[in-house]
């Protein structure tokens, strides 16, 4: 199965080529996986061997405006600059463009303003890819459902089916060939008193880009084979968690998820590593601070160094004693 042929799935044949506007725009959060997604089932689609659960973080993202022009080309500007059009950035959006380019050859600028650093772990694919499905859907009055927008996203980026909510989000694996049955959807679950901290450590570019190490740490890890299992059981413990709002219990899977996952990627060969010092130092600060104070404060980490630390509102002023440079970001508003 290939990528066109689920986009001619969605669309039956008929893909909508003229502007309904003068421009598309939407925004598209990032999201940081609570229960991660690593391993795909199936490459070409971005399948995903097990299902995870996200939140979103409601005003970090992607702000993407397109407008169909002249040129002969697309044109990438990412934060008021021109992306080279023979960077893999640029490639990538026009593979990804070219999969809705049918009946007539329409090329686009795309603006795309991102408030968080590319390529560092902080799922800078995800709402680039959502907010990009969307604008589209604006431009030419596709007038696509969510749950289309979240496939179509997925085949951009996996974890982009995710970003195209805010709040928890659960994209579910499925199990067909043409992943029409993998999607995700909001979960019906509010949490005012959640902060996510994002605790910055290096925002340069992965040496390992996540879709590598992915495909890597499921060909090579023999810890892998373990991994469905323990997704299986932290989803279940995660949902329960927000049922009864128990904080621990939500955040303290999320942090046992998170380094099962590195775990996978260490004993990948050649191996997979993206703790950088600063990273486990900040780790073993949590520990001793969980231990010693008993403070309600939990980290997960994704393809790249930096911590994400899930606390509550009332923690803050204590969290941010410990860590100054945090960037505390309140996940709902406050009712
Ligand atoms: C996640 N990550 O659930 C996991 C946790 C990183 C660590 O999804 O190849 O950019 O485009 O499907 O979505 C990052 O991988 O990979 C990711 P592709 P993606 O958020």
């Amino acid at each position: 199965m290939k990528k066109s042929d689920v986009v001619q799935t969605i669309f039956q044949q008929h893909i909508p080529a003229i502007p309904q506007h003068e421009k598309g725009l939407a925004f598209a959060p990032t999201n940081i996986a609570l229960c991660k997604y690593w391993g795909k089932r199936e490459v070409e689609l971005n399948l995903p061997v097990t299902s995870s659960l996200s939140i979103s973080l409601p005003d970090k993202g992607s702000l993407t405006s397109i407008f169909v022009h002249d040129k002969p080309r697309d044109v990438v500007i990412l934060n008021d600059k021109e992306v080279p059009d023979d960077s893999p950035f640029v490639k990538r959006i026009g593979q990804f463009l070219d999969l809705f380019r049918q009946e007539r050859k329409w090329y686009l600028k795309i603006d795309i303003k991102m408030n968080i650093p590319v390529a560092a772990g902080l799922a800078s694919s995800a709402c680039g890819f959502a907010s990009l499905v969307t604008a589209l859907n604006d431009l030419f009055g596709w007038s696509l459902s969510q749950r289309q927008l979240s496939i179509l996203a997925r085949i951009g980026s996996g974890s982009a089916a995710r970003s195209l909510w805010k709040g928890f989000v659960e994209w579910h694996a499925g199990v067909q060939p043409d992943g029409m049955d993998s999607f995700a959807e909001p979960l019906p679950f509010t949490w005012p008193e959640l902060c996510v901290g994002i605790l910055s450590i290096s925002t340069q570019e992965k040496p390992v880009s996540s879709r590598e190490a992915m495909q890597r740490t499921v060909s090579t890890s023999v810890l892998y084979s373990s991994w469905p299992k323990k997704v299986g059981q932290d989803l279940s413990i995660m949902k329960q968690a927000l049922h009864l709002k128990n904080f621990t219990l939500l955040a303290g899977t999320a942090e046992s998820n998170a380094l099962n996952m590195h775990a996978t990627m260490l004993s990948s060969w050649p191996p997979v590593c993206y703790f950088l010092p600063e990273t486990i130092a900040a780790m073993h600060k949590i520990w001793d601070v969980r231990k010693r104070e008993g403070l309600d404060l939990f980290f997960t980490e994704d393809a790249g160094p930096n911590l994400k630390l899930l606390f509550l509102d009332k923690d803050k002023e204590k969290v941010l004693a410990l860590f100054p440079e945090l960037e505390v970001i309140k996940v709902f508003d406050p009712e």
